[in-house]
């Protein structure tokens, strides 16, 4: 069994990104024996997907977990859902700035996450770990990595299960930011996200079998 985790480079002025710590820390970890790797993708339209989808020809995982950060959200949340639109509130790292353009012109409205997004919350709420599915996982390059990576799946009719997870920024991102702002330890996130990696592993076959 391979799994590819994938997290990104750190965008809007944050100096680290929780997610490629994250998916550092888990591809180093044991998962029955599984070998998993992990990818850290830059913030930048199309270049982001095209290496994703790059790896994921290289290597031919059975499952890919994209993580992203998710500031302001109070817990890991898995995402049900990826539209094919990129709406941008600010402009990537490389400067681009699309305004409600399709990501693939012509391409499906969505895709599905191919993860078993209730499962996972589950287990990782079972845990302690404050979880939550969401339904958007809004118009930026987390959903544009996403919907790449699904779309491409979809198209060449890969057996992978595939899908996203926000987590929340780390308790040292808030110290500038307002009061109010939610943050989670990445022993916690870590904690979660293993419980959700175990809940994806448990897919029965051939959801995982190789292609
Ligand atoms: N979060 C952003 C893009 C990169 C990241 O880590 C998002 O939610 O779209």
């Amino acid at each position: 069994m391979r799994m590819l985790i994938t997290g990104f480079e750190p965008f809007g002025g944050e100096r680290v990104n929780p997610s490629a710590l994250a998916a550092a820390a888990l591809a180093r970890e044991d998962f029955d024996g599984a070998v998993a790797s992990f990818l850290v993708l830059p913030v930048a339209r199309y270049r982001s997907i095209d290496l994703a989808v790059e790896a994921i020809e290289r290597q031919r995982p059975d499952l890919v977990v994209m993580l992203g950060e998710g500031g302001g959200r109070t817990r890991l949340t898995p995402e049900r859902v990826a539209l094919n639109i990129d709406d941008f509130r600010i402009p990537d790292n490389a400067g681009h700035h699309p305004v409600e353009e399709p990501i693939v012109p012509g391409g499906p409205a969505a895709h599905f996450s191919t993860l078993p997004v209730r499962d996972m919350v589950r287990r990782m709420t079972a845990a302690g770990v404050p979880a939550a599915i969401s339904n958007t996982a809004g118009t930026y390059l987390c959903n544009h990595v996403s919907y790449g990576v699904l779309h491409h799946i979809a198209l060449r009719r890969l057996h992978i299960c595939a899908g996203f997870v926000h987590v929340p920024y780390l308790p040292e991102q808030t110290i500038d930011k307002p009061l109010t702002t939610p943050s989670m330890s990445l022993e916690l996130m870590l904690r979660g996200l293993r419980q959700g990696i175990a809940a994806a592993m448990a897919v029965p076959q051939p959801a995982l079998a190789r292609a």
